[in-house]
């Protein structure tokens, strides 16, 4: 069976977390990605956050699957005529070096179009054009700049940076979407063209719950659904809601049985309005059905705190598992809160490939995630990560380098 991006050749400029993300989907959908790495340093997180001396760390392994690497200094002469060679190989460049480094190489867009009028070059920055554009970004300043900060936490405490990588593996996804779009176009117009992503954008993008909720609070000056209602202040922004529903219907995190000593012995809990009524006899409050106060969703909003807190009383009589399977049965929407350690170990998730077991010759075996979107007719395996200038020579001989340049660049610490 064949791969949906066969036969496309990505030249892979990208480093840390964020551009990785996305070359290694492309690669992960059958695309030949070429990892472009400095000789003697490669990118930096191969060797950060290491937990085995001088082996790629895990941050580096597993960002970079199915991908080869190859060296080159292309700030030297010499390399940047392998690098114009590989502008003409290859079908995109993607980086994410910090503003303006491509243009300092002396690769800009123009000089890009006169190499290769069908390339599509995609890059990842902090910040779209305006006030930042120059700046240099990780993904905690995306996640402030981009509004998930202000809006996650509690009222109480300050702004909060979420576990989830919506910063970089989420603009890199938002570029993948980009990468192949402009290849598809490119199938019409036979026209390379510009995919940029900034990371404040793609933050925002997945934030635009919020950014409605500022719309509405504008104009009403209240949410009902917020936990600052009845009895809390609203200001004139977003506030942050502590563990509550984005959507329109309520939800908490709940105590379940062990909370006092499993950090993680909880539920999500939503009090769906279709399943009210088996809400009510599940947790043996038979009485809300006919109480006025209760009566409708829009009756309940002001009592969440206390709902919620009645309904805990019976989630911490149950384990997570135990809660998640009487609750289900009644089809109200429930999830547990899942440790690392729990999803790590979860057989399913290795059943589908979300999470895989991968082998590699200096570190041996490890777990990654796989692959999280499925395609039919293209299925993943997930390949070990290169080791750095793994794939030069190979690289260099597909471009038509031959066997005494390459030494002679070798030489030169060129590759
Ligand atoms: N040969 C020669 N030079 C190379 C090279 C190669 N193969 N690869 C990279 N370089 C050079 C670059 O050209 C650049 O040189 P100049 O500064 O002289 O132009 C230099 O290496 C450093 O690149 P950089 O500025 O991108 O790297 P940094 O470590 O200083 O910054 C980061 C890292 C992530 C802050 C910055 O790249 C950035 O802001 N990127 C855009 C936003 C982004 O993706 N952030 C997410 C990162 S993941 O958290």
């Amino acid at each position: 069976m064949g791969k949906a991006l066969e036969g496309v050749r990505i030249l892979d400029f990208t480093h840390v977390q964020s551009g990785p993300t996305c070359t290694q989907l492309l690669a992960w959908f059958g695309a030949d990605v070429i990892k472009v790495e400095r000789a003697g340093a490669g990118d930096i997180t191969r060797g950060q956050l290491r937990d085995i001396p001088n082996v790629d760390s895990l941050y580096f392994t597993m960002l970079n699957h199915n991908k080869r690497s190859i060296t080159l200094d292309t700030k030297h002469p010499e390399g940047k005529k392998v690098l114009e060679t590989l502008v003409r190989h290859c079908d995109v460049l993607v980086e994410n070096f910090a503003p303006g480094a491509l243009d300092r190489m002396g690769f800009t867009w123009e000089r890009i179009q006169e190499l290769n009028p069908k390339m599509i070059v995609a890059s990842i920055k902090g910040f779209g054009p305006g006030p930042y554009e120059d700046c240099k970004v990780y993904e905690n300043v995306a996640q402030c700049a981009g509004g998930a900060a202000s809006t996650t936490g509690f009222d109480d405490g300050p702004p909060l940076v979420t576990g989830a990588q919506i910063g970089d593996s989420g603009t890199g996804l938002h570029l993948a979407l980009g990468i192949v779009t402009a290849l598809y176009q490119r199938n019409r117009t036979g026209r390379g063209q510009k995919v940029d992503a900034a990371m404040q954008d793609g933050v925002l993008n997945l934030c635009r719950v919020k950014l409605r909720d500022q719309q509405r609070l504008a104009r009403n000056h209240v949410m009902e659904e917020y936990p600052q209602f009845p009895n809390g202040k609203f200001g004139d922004a977003v506030p942050r809601a502590g563990n509550a529903s984005g959507g329109g219907q309520p939800g908490w995190i709940l105590k379940c049985k062990g909370w006092e000593t499993d950090p993680n012995a909880y539920i999500y809990f939503i009090t769906q309005a279709p399943v009210w009524e088996d809400i009510c006899k599940v947790i043996g409050r038979e009485e809300w059905l006919t109480d006025p106060r209760y009566a409708s969703p829009k009756a309940r909003l002001p009592h969440l705190k206390e709902i919620f807190d009645e309904i805990e009383k019976w989630t911490m009589t149950k384990t997570k598992f135990e809660a998640m399977d009487i609750l289900n049965k009644h089809d109200i929407p429930c999830g547990p809160i899942l440790s690392m350690k729990e999803l790590a170990e979860e057989p399913s998730l290795r059943k589908t490939g979300t999470i895989v077991e991968v082998d590699h010759p200096e570190r041996g075996k490890y777990l990654s995630v796989g692959n999280p979107i499925k395609l039919s007719d293209s299925p993943t395996e997930v390949v070990r990560s290169p080791l750095l200038g793994e794939h030069t020579d190979e690289v260099m001989a597909e471009i038509g380098i031959s066997k005494d340049q390459v030494a002679a660049l070798r030489a030169a610490n060129v590759i």
